[in-house]
């Protein structure tokens, strides 16, 4: 970065932080109240969280846009690749209803991406990421794969509730002492590539899930909500060898070419 530009853009917060603390008449208790939890916010490893929840949204709508969404904190790069038909890993009891999600992989212009990549990754139905949080075994519900010669690609997951931040450290305190709820709507992540595209990271949501409208972490785009389809008769069930009903949906990426 250049010096302009660290000036131009540091300088600007630094006046606008100072703004608000004129504004709102910012005591000495409060002031050191904020750099002792800034600190604590450090400490707890906490800072990518509170930056994705509170900031990434505008660097997302500023860089990607339609069709795309926030990366969050939890990503993983390596996931296992996965073999046809594709299941996201998971454990035999896995907790959640049964999902399958198809879909497209294609360019802006419309044209299918024959063996784009999918890296697809989800909490567990209780919040808990692997490989970054404590419960589930290495790359549970973390996986690549890859669209056909049609840019088709069906894979098998579990459909994820609603899902709140982790708790019991700053990024929660500071929620609950602003009175705010630490919910987001159940998500699926994505960052779908292929070469000579830019690669796209987004999420998949829910119709009905009750954080659309409230996401702590303002990702949610109208074309990323799926609505879920039921099946639960015993000759669907038995056609796709399951033993209980399951939900399918499908949605379409769409990449942008590379420049040039
Ligand atoms: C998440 O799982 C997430 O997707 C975001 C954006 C922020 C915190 C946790
Ligand atoms: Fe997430």
């Amino acid at each position: 970065m250049s010096t302009e530009r660290v000036a131009t853009v540091v300088g600007d917060l630094i006046k606008r932080i100072n703004d608000a603390i004129d504004e709102h008449e910012v005591t000495y208790d409060e002031y050191h109240a904020a750099m002792n939890y800034l600190i604590r916010l450090g400490e707890a490893g906490e800072w990518p969280l509170f930056l994705d929840v509170f900031f990434e949204h505008t660097v997302e709508r500023l860089n990607q846009g339609e069709g795309g969404t926030i990366e969050g904190p939890y990503y993983v790069p390596d996931a296992p690749w996965l073999e046809r038909p594709y299941v996201l890993p998971q454990r035999d009891d896995e907790k959640g209803d049964v999902l399958i999600l198809s879909g497209t992989v294609r360019s802006t212009g419309g044209r299918p991406i024959p063996g784009a990549v999918l890296d697809m990754w989800q909490a567990d139905a209780d919040t808990y990421y692997s490989n970054v949080q404590e419960g589930p075994p290495p790359y549970n519900l973390r996986g690549r794969m890859t669209a056909d010669d049609n840019g088709e690609f069906e894979v098998r997951t579990i459909v994820p509730p609603s899902y709140h931040l982790p708790r019991g450290g700053p990024m929660e305190e500071l929620l609950n002492a602003a009175g705010w709820h630490d919910f987001r709507p159940g998500h699926l992540h994505f960052i779908v590539s292929a070469d000579g595209y830019t690669p796209l990271i987004t999420q998949l949501y829910f119709e009905g899930d009750r954080y659309l409208d409230s996401d702590v972490a303002s990702a949610v785009k109208p074309e990323l909500v799926l609505s879920l389809r039921k099946h639960d008769s015993p000759e669907e069930m038995e056609e796709r060898g399951l033993k209980k009903p399951f939900f399918t949906t499908s949605h379409e990426f769409r990449l942008k070419p590379q420049d040039g």
